[in-house]
């Protein structure tokens, strides 16, 4: 007999626990080579709040802070297979949805949304750049409306974008009221109307609820700032990760837009044109903690 155990020993450089399992958050998005919006600012997002982002790219744009140049959407059935494959491998706990380019590229993604039927839905309904380029054709705003926003859960529309969905006009807080509504006849069970161009910087969450259409108004100072390329991308981001996180919306909606105001007066300064928000701004305020712990 052997004198000692036939359990294998632990080596002493292998981990003594398992490795954490991060809410996985995925966005179908847009690239934009400068990162202040699209996918890689999304996978910036997701990382400042704790969870695993993958990506599914629907556009190539070219593009720098000074505004964006041209727009190729990818092809389709690209889309289509990445999806599965993303989809077949992780558990995904909440999607973003924004730039998707093409009415192709919309097609196959409300298709992938139906089959698979993921928690957390999340569609920013990108229609331009805030330079007035079209992001999305027309025959594609067609189809998000008639087949994207009824399969989301929430529906993040900026005051442009919800003039543009609703056919009204969307330029105060009273009127965002009147264009969520509609949008709830078009099947959205949640709209987060996001006014931060507006001169008082107030969202408007509108859902369903027992007793009919539940309202409510969340207001910030608007801030003087270059630096707000990617608000929307980083708002409906945020939203998904408080979302797949398990907070509900009202939660989620505040959390996300304490974020962006954050990011915002954090903002990066990089390039000659609008630059982008701080998306990783907490990185710093640790750092400046981290020093002035050891100054001490
Ligand atoms: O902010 C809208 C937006 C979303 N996604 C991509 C973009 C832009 C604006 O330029 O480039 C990829």
């Amino acid at each position: 007999m052997l004198g000692h155990s036939v359990v294998p020993q632990r080596r002493s450089a292998e981990p003594k626990t398992m490795a954490e399992k991060p809410p996985v958050v995925l966005t179908i998005a847009g690239f934009d080579p400068s990162s202040g919006a699209g996918i890689t600012a999304d996978i910036k997002t997701a990382a400042a709040h704790g969870c695993y982002g993958i990506a599914c790219i629907t556009a190539m744009t070219v593009q720098s802070t000074a505004g964006v140049r041209r727009v190729e959407p990818v092809e389709s059935g690209l889309v289509t297979e990445t999806l599965e494959e993303l989809a077949s491998d992780m558990d995904i706990a909440a999607l973003h949805i924004g730039m998707l380019g093409s009415g192709k590229v919309v097609r196959v993604v409300a298709e992938f949304l139906q089959k698979a039927q993921l928690p957390n839905v999340v569609l920013d309904p990108v229609i331009r750049s805030s330079s007035g380029v079209a992001l999305l054709d027309a025959a594609g705003v067609k189809i998000l409306i008639e087949k994207l926003i009824p399969l989301a859960d929430v529906v993040t529309p900026n005051v442009d974008e919800a003039a543009a969905i609703s056919g009204l006009k969307v330029r105060d807080l009273d009127e965002m009221k009147l264009a969520a509504a509609r949008l709830h006849e078009l099947g959205a069970a949640c709209v987060v109307v996001t006014g931060g161009h507006l001169e008082k910087a107030v969202d408007l969450l509108s859902y369903s609820a027992k007793d009919g259409v539940e309202q409510e108004v969340f207001s910030a100072e608007r801030q003087r700032s270059k630096s707000t390329h990617g608000t929307g991308c980083a708002f409906a981001t945020a939203m998904a990760c408080h979302l797949a996180l398990g907070r509900g919306p009202a939660e989620a909606t505040l959390l996300a837009k304490t974020y962006v105001t954050a990011a915002i007066s954090n903002g990066q300064n990089v390039g000659r044109g609008t630059g982008p928000v701080h998306h990783l701004y907490r990185m710093n305020q640790q750092r400046r903690a981290a020093v002035s712990g050891s100054e001490e």
